[in-house]
C-alpha cells in the first residue's frame, strides 16, 4: 500500500489521461503503474474481474474503475475547487460534454490511431506490454495485444464508407474548439470542469499523442494543442473559476450541436433497443443481471455516410447523468436547461425515450 493514490494506466489510454489530468490538477498524490502482463494479472483481474484500464487503488486499499466513478468518488475525497460548475447550463453542458467526449469521440480516436498511426500505436502497445524488451519482442508483443483494439473499429462503425465523414466530423469539431479555446482557457473559464476531463481522453492520448494525429491538430487547433498541454498541465491546480452568471459561451453552442446531431439520434436508437433487449425475456433480464457490452447492431448516420455499429448500453449508463440533472432540476431551472438545448438543437434530451435504468455492479453494466 502507498501513501497516495495508485493509477494504473498508460499514456497511450484514453481514459488513463482523463483520470491522470484529473488527479494533477486536483494536486492528489497518486504513483502511477503500467498495465503490464503482470499488472493485469497480479492486480487488475483479481480487483476488477476484467482487463482495463484505467484502475485506481485508494490508500484504504479500495479499487476504482470506470473514470467517471473514480473521478466522482475522489470529488467527495477532495472537494476543494469541484469539477462540476454549480450553475444549471454550465453543469448540464459539462456533463453531455463528456457523454460525448468518452463515448462518441471514440470513433475519431481510434479511426486516427489505426489507420493512421499504426505503426507508431504498435510500437507503443509493445512498450506497454513489455517495457524493457528489445524492439522486435516489443513489436510482436504489440501486434498482439493490440488486436482486440484494431479490431474493435467495425463494432465503432468505423469502415471504409465512414471513413470520409470521421474526418470530416473531426476536423470540423477541432475548428470549433479552436476558436473556443482562442478566447477561453478551459470550457467554462479558467477552471477546467468535467467537460474538459472528458473531452481530454481522446485529445490528449489519442489526437495529440499520436504522431499524425498531432501533427493535424496542432496545424489546423493550435489552439486546441495549447488546451492539451495546460490540462496535462494544469496552469491553476486545484485554481481557476468558472464563468459568473452561469455563462456558457456561444463558441461551446456548435459543438453540443454536433453531439445533438451526430450522436444523440444513436443514443435514441440504443433506448430503444435495451427497452426491446429487456422486454424479450423479462424473466431473466431482471434488476441486477448484467448486460452484455453490445446488445446488437444498428445503423448510424454520419455526414452522407451509412454504416453499422455495435449498440452498447454504456452509453445509455452514462446519458442517466445528464438526464438524471434534467430530471431533478425546479421548474425555473428546468427552463434554463431547456434553453440551452433548445440552443443546440437538443429538444430531444428534454423529452428522453424511457429505457431501463442501469447501474454498476461488480465493474460493469447491470439492470437497476
Ligand atoms: N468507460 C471506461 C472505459 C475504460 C476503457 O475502455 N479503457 C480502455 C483503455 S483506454 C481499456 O482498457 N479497454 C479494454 C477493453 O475495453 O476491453 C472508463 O471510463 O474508464
Amino acid at each position: 500500500m502507498t501513501q497516495g493514490y495508485t493509477l494504473y494506466g498508460a499514456e497511450p489510454s484514453y481514459y488513463s489521461g482523463k483520470v491522470r489530468a484529473y488527479l494533477r490538477y486536483k494536486r492528489i498524490p497518486f504513483a502511477e503503474f503500467l498495465n503490464t502482463p503482470d499488472a493485469y494479472r497480479s492486480v487488475i483481474l483479481p480487483r476488477v474481474g476484467w482487463p482495463v484500464i484505467p484502475v485506481v487503488i485508494t490508500p484504504e486499499d479500495e479499487t476504482l474503475q470506470d473514470s467517471t466513478e473514480i473521478i466522482d468518488e475522489l470529488e467527495t475525497r477532495f472537494p476543494e475547487a469541484p469539477i462540476y460548475p454549480a450553475t444549471v447550463k454550465q453543469r448540464l453542458a459539462a456533463l453531455l460534454l463528456e457523454v460525448y467526449a468518452d463515448e462518441w469521440l471514440k470513433i475519431p480516436a481510434m479511426h486516427y490511431r489505426w489507420n493512421r498511426n499504426y505503426d507508431f500505436a504498435i510500437a507503443e502497445f509493445g512498450k506497454m506490454s513489455a517495457p524493457g524488451a528489445d524492439a522486435e519482442t516489443q513489436h510482436a508483443a504489440g501486434l498482439k495485444i493490440s488486436k482486440p483494439f484494431a479490431g474493435a473499429l467495425p463494432f465503432l462503425g468505423v469502415t471504409p464508407k465512414t471513413e470520409a465523414a470521421i474526418e470530416q466530423s473531426y476536423e470540423g469539431l477541432l475548428g470549433e474548439l479552436d476558436k473556443h479555446f482562442a478566447v477561453y482557457e478551459f470550457l467554462f473559464g479558467t477552471r477546467p470542469s468535467i467537460g474538459d476531463f472528458g473531452l481530454i481522453g481522446p485529445l490528449y492520448a489519442h489526437q495529440y499523442r499520436d504522431p499524425a494525429s498531432g501533427a493535424l491538430m496542432k496545424s489546423i487547433a493550435p489552439n486546441v494543442a495549447r488546451w492539451v498541454e495546460g490540462m496535462m498541465k494544469p496552469p491553476h491546480p486545484k485554481g481557476g473559476e468558472f464563468l459568473p452568471r452561469d455563462e456558457v459561451p456561444e463558441t461551446l453552442i456548435p459543438v453540443l450541436a454536433r453531439m445533438m446531431r451526430e450522436m444523440v439520434p444513436v443514443l435514441v436508437s440504443t433506448a430503444h433497443h435495451l427497452q426491446k433487449w429487456v422486454d424479450e425475456n423479462p424473466e431473466d433480464r431482471r434488476a441486477g443481471a448484467e448486460v452484455p457490452r453490445a446488445i446488437g447492431m444498428h445503423v448510424f448516420s454520419l455526414g452522407d455516410a451509412k454504416e453499422n455499429r455495435a449498440i452498447f448500453p454504456f452509453d445509455l449508463w452514462m446519458l442517466q447523468r445528464p438526464l438524471d440533472y434534467i430530471a431533478n432540476l425546479e421548474a425555473d431551472d428546468r427552463l434554463r436547461a431547456a434553453d440551452l438545448l433548445r440552443q443546440a438543437g437538443g429538444e430531444t434530451l428534454m423529452e428522453f425515450p424511457s429505457f431501463p435504468r442501469l447501474t454498476r455492479r461488480n465493474f460493469k453494466i447491470a439492470l437497476a
